[in-house]
């Protein structure tokens, strides 16, 4: 995954034609495309190959199974295209491991949820969540573009490591005070492909992100 717009487009669409659509009046406006169980239960991992010569992908599956399930997901990910794919930690250190091993990619863990309801369980292990992403080699975390203080205190822990954040738009997030916060991308949905022009749309939040760097 380049670093160029730090824009990554959240995939959640159920129709194909539709979904194909998206992604090709966004496509340069995206560093990423993000695909989890809305589109691909639906559309299969066909979509995955079809749009793995477009764009890169990141599986948003939160892996989150014993290390040997873990393995397997994760080989199918990679085997079919994408680039990337998101991980649970709470499963632990050695589940974590396992996807690192078998990724040819990015592993992103998820730390603290962006919803309300990501206070609740995610929220106090999020630091911890966050240390272990670090010990067990991910590429990076999810982190709350709803909390840019939260991106703030979880680079403290991550470094060098990439820091991805749902959030932006629809859930209320805003994309230039995460990328502010330390964030390397955002990741933005509806707010996108709801749109009455997603490229348009894609375009302002690429030129608002580009404001504060
Ligand atoms: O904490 C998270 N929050 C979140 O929204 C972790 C995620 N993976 N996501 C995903 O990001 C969510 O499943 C959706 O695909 C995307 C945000 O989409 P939207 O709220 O911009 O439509």
């Amino acid at each position: 995954m380049k670093k160029r717009t730090r824009l990554i487009l959240a995939l959640d669409v159920t129709d194909r034609q539709e979904a194909l659509r998206v992604v090709s009046e966004v496509a340069e406006h995206v560093d990423a495309v993000k695909v989890g169980y809305p589109a691909v239960l639906p559309l299969g991992m066909g979509l995955v190959e079809e749009i793995s010569g477009r764009a890169d992908i990141i599986c948003d599956f939160k892996v989150a199974d014993i290390p040997n399930t873990n393995r397997l997901i994760v080989e199918e990910v990679f085997r079919r295209g994408a680039s990337g794919v998101i991980a649970h930690g709470f499963a632990g250190g050695d589940s974590v491991r396992a996807c690192v091993e078998a990724a040819k990619g990015d592993v992103l863990v998820v730390t603290e949820m962006s919803h309300p309801g990501g206070k609740t369980y995610t929220h106090p292990v999020a630091d911890d969540m966050a240390r272990l992403a670090v010990h067990e080699g991910a590429s990076g975390i999810i982190a709350p573009a709803t909390r840019p203080e939260r991106v703030r205190e979880l680079r403290e822990i991550v470094g060098e490591l990439l820091i991805v954040c749902p959030g932006v738009g629809a859930q209320g997030g805003s994309a230039s005070d995460t990328i502010a916060a330390g964030a390397d991308y955002v990741i933005v949905g509806r707010s996108i492909y709801q749109a009455e022009d997603p490229k348009a749309e894609a375009s302002r939040v690429v030129d608002e992100i580009a404001s504060v760097l």
